[in-house]
């Protein structure tokens, strides 16, 4: 298809709505790139986030009559949930189309049109083109299952249609919807954007560099920093938009080619104004982090790395074939914190090879790299997702365990399984790490604000003793957690008697919440004229400055 109108779309009139449904926290963009593509080709959107109640679903579906619904499930664990609503839509007379797209759909085609029967098509890889073809073709009542890059149920089983290509040029698709109101952070508005799409490295435990190398075309795509600083700057201008988060795979840094187009990044910021004005987060490798560069997007705007370290274990390293050393992982960590950069990090404290040593290497790791209360203590044990070589490697071994919404496997110490059982009967991991309101998400906000005010807002009084009392917190907080964790492994290592009652740990756990929020509130509020001022100020300047602008309207 050409970038222009299609056939089908130029005969249209009056067309049925497209309908669009997914998780929406923090914006999706990649249900904002297909929404935005097929308006451009004349298609009505309707984007639902999944988190509303089944019943809206329900009754928007109804009152707009969509001619297709498009499902993206990007995270393999809804898997059920959203098939309970295709269900419900389907048996409360919802009758068009129903398409489905993302990761897991793409590798996982099969099964997942087994587990979902109604669920019409499945589109794999880049939706947007793909997309677009098929609501074409629906909408003006011709054949859709020639159309590229999907997958469907024929008469005798499966098809799946020619891989449709990657597509070739960024920039040429239009900018993503983004239809909602952003998330702020004391009044600073939060948008996300991507650099490029797709990543050069094949670690083991990660799906996207298959969903990439499944479809013709150059895997890694990068978009002109140009546009990409155009983008910030629109959004910035228009949107009052302050903080962006790129979520590039890998945003474009190591070798020749991404060292210039780093560079050229940071030059195009610097001529647009931009830093000073706004700040941006990126996701990288730890081999990636470099002084001299880093100094370079510190200093044009960067606040905020996060860095899938994995692991602290050479041999887990080595197993998740993440190409990294502990070392560079180490070195990366202090880099940051030596240049003031403020970062975050994925890590994985179980994973198929592990050991009971192994878990030590990890606690001790972690130990290190947050002895000074910089961050929460955040891990999860790896999953073996759709499309990833370690689900295939534990496939061939007999190893796999679980299903698509719940992939698992079992270890070669059964030991360690008894180990995290026992860790998570005596620990609340939800209430820990995992879930919205845990303490770690709680001490990861309150360093995220650091961050913003310290880049965003005027110095305010008080702040090195706020920083010295949430390490304090922090440090606390973690110990408690990695002694249990290193406690238990000892008893299911070495038959040990535990010494941690779960309503001890439960008790310590609400203690640092509420010290931790006592001192927020007391430092956020106790300056609130101060924030509230620089805000104001902004509003004036920008005002003066930029008479088209639009300014931020939230407050802290
Ligand atoms: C941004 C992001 C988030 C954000 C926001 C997510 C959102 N609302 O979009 C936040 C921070 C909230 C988040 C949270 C989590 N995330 Co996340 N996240 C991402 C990330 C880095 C980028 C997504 C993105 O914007 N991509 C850019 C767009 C343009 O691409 P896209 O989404 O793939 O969409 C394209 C195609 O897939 C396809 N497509 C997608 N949907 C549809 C639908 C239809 C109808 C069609 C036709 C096509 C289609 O077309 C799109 C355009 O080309 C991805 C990694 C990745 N590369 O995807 C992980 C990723 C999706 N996250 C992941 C995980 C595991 C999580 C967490 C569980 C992490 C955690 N431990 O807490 C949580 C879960 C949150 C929850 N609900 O419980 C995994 C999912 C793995 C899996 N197989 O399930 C991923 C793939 C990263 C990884 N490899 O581990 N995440
Ligand atoms: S984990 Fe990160 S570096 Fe490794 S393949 Fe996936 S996106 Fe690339």
């Amino acid at each position: 298809m050409s970038q222009g109108q299609t056939e089908a779309g130029r005969e249209r009139e009056a067309p049925r709505p497209v309908m669009l449904v997914g998780f929406q926290n923090q914006g999706n963009l990649g249900l904002g790139y297909l929404a935005s593509v097929l308006r451009q080709h004349g298609h009505p959107v309707r984007v639902v986030d999944i988190e509303q109640d089944p019943e809206t679903i329900l009754q928007i579906a109804l009152e707009t009559g969509p001619v297709l619904v498009g499902f993206s499930l990007i995270f393999q664990f809804f898997v059920h949930r959203y098939a309970a609503l295709l269900r419900m839509l389907r048996s409360r007379g919802v009758g068009c189309h129903f398409t489905m797209g993302g990761h897991c759909p793409t590798v996982s085609y099969t099964p997942l049109l087994g587990l979902i029967p109604e669920l019409d098509s499945i589109v794999r890889f880049e939706g947007e083109v793909t997309l677009t073809e098929l609501a074409d073709a629906i909408s003006a009542g011709t054949e859709w299952r020639g159309t590229r890059g999907i997958a469907y149920r024929g008469p005798d089983g499966i098809i799946a249609t020619p891989a449709r290509p990657l597509v070739e040029d960024l920039d040429q698709l239009p900018y993503p919807d983004r239809d909602y109101e952003p998330r702020a952070v004391l009044g600073r508005s939060m948008m996300p954007i991507v650099a490029s799409r797709g990543c050069a490295k094949t670690c083991s435990f990660c799906s996207i560099h298959t969903f990439y190398r499944g479809a013709p075309g150059r895997i890694v795509r990068t978009r002109r920093p140009a546009e990409v600083v155009r983008e910030m700057r629109v959004l910035h201008e228009e949107r009052g938009i302050t903080i962006f988060l790129f979520q590039d795979d890998d945003f474009p840094l190591v070798g020749p080619v991404w060292r210039r187009w780093a560079g050229e990044f940071v030059d195009e910021l610097h001529r647009s104004g931009l830093p000073g004005k706004v700040i941006w987060k990126m996701n990288c490798r730890a081999d990636s982090v470099e002084r001299d560069l880093f100094v370079k997007l510190r200093d044009a705007g960067l606040y905020l790395v996060y860095m899938g370290l994995e692991s602290g274990s050479e041999q887990s390293l080595s197993t998740l074939d993440k190409r990294v050393s502990v070392d560079q992982n180490l070195r990366a960590v202090s880099l940051l914190k030596d240049i003031g950069l403020m970062w975050e990090y994925g890590f994985m404290l179980l994973d198929p090879s592990s050991t009971f040593e192994s878990v030590r290497d990890n606690l001790r790791f972690l130990r290190s790299i947050l002895a000074d209360g910089c961050l929460p203590v955040t891990f999860c044990r790896m999953l073996p997702y759709d499309g990833t070589p370690i689900r295939d490697e534990l496939a061939r071994a007999g190893r796999l365990l679980g299903d698509l919404s719940s992939p698992d496997y079992e270890f070669l110490d059964s030991r360690l399984s008894e180990f995290h059982e026992g860790l998570r009967s005596t620990v609340d991991l939800d209430a820990w790490i995992h879930g919205l309101e845990a303490v770690a998400q709680h001490l990861g906000c309150a360093w995220h604000e650091v961050a913003v005010i310290e880049r965003l807002f005027p110095p305010l009084p008080g702040m090195r003793s706020y920083r010295e009392e949430l390490r304090r917190i922090t440090r606390r907080s973690n110990d408690l957690l990695l002694d249990v964790v290193e406690d238990l492994s000892c008893v299911y290592s070495d038959g040990r008697e535990s010494r941690w009652d779960p309503a001890v740990v439960e008790g310590g756990r609400r203690r640092v919440v509420c010290d931790l929020l006592d001192a927020r509130d007391a430092f956020v509020f106790g300056h609130q004229d101060i924030l509230l001022e620089a805000l104001g100020i902004e509003m004036v300047a920008s005002a003066a400055d930029e008479p088209e602008a639009t300014p931020p309207t939230a407050a802290p």
